[in-house]
């Protein structure tokens, strides 16, 4: 007999998670532990496994630095199916990362806020995980610190990513006009990823260029935030990464209410909230496309393009009611006709959609995710269903893929790795969603 959807999730997470008690994002593609993937991970795990989900956590908490920084990859294990490896990333070179530590020098989206309160949700015995949020709570706020103390150089409430890879939206069309203006040295490196996924739906070489000269800036000055902050040619304000930083902060602001005699805490975490909701707004949100939209540090411009990082301040409630219609609209607009699923990650209206290619328009599970959560706060519920059923549709009819061909046809696939962790883990979440 075939095993229901939710019975398969639950077997792909379970053969990913490692007895170093951390799971993989895809085995072969992606062997360490990613730390957005992590907390979306831990989120799976908490409908059935608490355990798991506890141990996931504290893995990559257990990876933090000194000065509050949580690495995008931990190389808690060896393996040579992936590049970059340790040896390129050389985290050491900061007096930041601690000896016994093997990272990247990058991170990524600042996810745990958000994921403990939902774990809070999920949970039956809430006492239980309670005890265990007031363990590591104060270290996703030592994290949040770090962000507004040394990525927020104008303080304006809105941090900025020096390499596309702390994105999490690896090669989005949003950099190409950067990689343009950038003197990029031709690298000799050998790929790992073309090995495992077809080199079709991957980055090409020129971008793994870029992508290695950023890590190579960042080392020169040890990734120093300050020196880089100065120096990289790569300074964006990302919506999707400060929405998340939005979210969580509200998070930590309700955890540690429920933990109580926290007012300190609470009290920098509502300034940072204020500030950072004026900021999105003011700074990112283009009234001509009615979308939020990049804003690039370096060359001082926005970045006049629409993706599906564009809807996620929904997540973090920061557009006021008109802000939020006119969001809506161009959700609809540019990515909801009938013939296609819900969310491709770029605009499928414009000539740099691609429908099969990584971040340049195939539909992803966490974004859809994040995106449905943010249309049920703005009551929505109608577009937050259709995101819902179509993320649920794409899955049991095609497999827990990284990514997905936005466009309804016989012929549409899922694409990059398979039996891809965060796929399943918030399918797991979907599934059991109270209405
Ligand atoms: C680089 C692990 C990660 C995700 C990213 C996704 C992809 C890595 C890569 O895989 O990026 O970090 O090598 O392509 O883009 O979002 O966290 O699943």
């Amino acid at each position: 007999m075939k095993k229901s959807l939710l019975e398969q999730a639950k077997n792909v997470l379970d053969n990913n998670f490692q007895l170093g008690g951390f799971t993989i994002p895809s085995k072969g593609l992606y062997p360490f532990q990613w730390k957005w993937d992590s907390g979306f991970i831990s989120i799976g795990y908490a409908h059935y496994d608490i355990d798991k989900a506890k141990k996931e956590i504290t893995s990559i908490l257990s990876a933090q630095w000194k000065n509050g920084f949580i690495p995008h990859i931990v190389f808690h294990n060896e393996s040579d199916t992936y590049f970059p490896g340790p040896e390129v990333h050389m985290s050491h070179l900061s007096p930041n990362c601690p000896k016994e530590i093997k990272s990247s020098g990058i991170t990524q989206p600042p996810v745990f806020g958000f994921v403990l309160e939902k774990i809070y949700e999920i949970v039956d015995d809430k006492d239980n995980f309670l005890n265990f949020i007031k363990e590591v709570i104060d270290k996703v706020y030592k994290n949040h610190l770090y962000f507004y103390k040394n990525r927020d150089i104008y303080n304006e409430g809105l941090v900025y990513i020096y390499h596309n890879w702390e994105s999490g939206t690896d090669n989005s069309p949003i950099w190409d006009g950067i990689w343009e203006k950038i003197d990029c040295p031709e690298y000799q490196f050998e790929r790992k990823d073309t090995t495992h996924v077809d080199p079709s739906q991957r980055p090409s070489k020129r971008e793994y260029d870029h992508y290695i000269n950023l890590i190579e800036i960042a080392k020169k000055f040890n990734y120093d935030d300050k020196a880089i902050a100065e120096n990289s040619p790569f300074l964006v304000q990302d919506p999707l990464f400060n929405s998340i930083l939005i979210k969580s902060n509200e998070s930590l602001i309700n955890l540690y209410k429920i933990i109580g005699n926290e007012e300190k805490k609470i009290e920098i975490l509502t300034q940072f909230q204020r500030k950072s909701i004026e900021g999105i707004n003011n700074k990112l949100f283009d009234n001509k496309l009615g979308s939020y939209v990049y804003y690039d540090l370096r060359n001082k411009e926005k970045i006049s393009l629409i993706s599906s990082s564009s809807f996620s301040p929904l997540f973090c409630g920061a557009p006021d009611k008109s802000l939020s219609k006119k969001l809506i609209e161009t959700l609809v607009e540019k990515f909801g006709d009938e013939n296609k699923y819900l969310c491709a990650s770029f605009d499928t209206t414009s000539d740099k959609f691609n429908p099969k290619k990584y971040w340049r328009g195939p539909i992803w599970v966490n974004l859809n995710w994040i995106i449905y959560l943010g249309l049920k706060r703005y009551n929505e519920t109608k577009l937050a269903e259709r995101i819902k059923k179509d993320t649920i549709d794409l899955v049991s009819n095609l497999g827990f893929y990284e990514y997905f061909e936005p466009f309804k046809n016989k012929k549409m696939k899922g694409y990059g790795g398979n039996n891809f962790s965060w796929t399943a883990a918030l399918c797991i979440d979907l599934i059991n969603e109270k209405q």
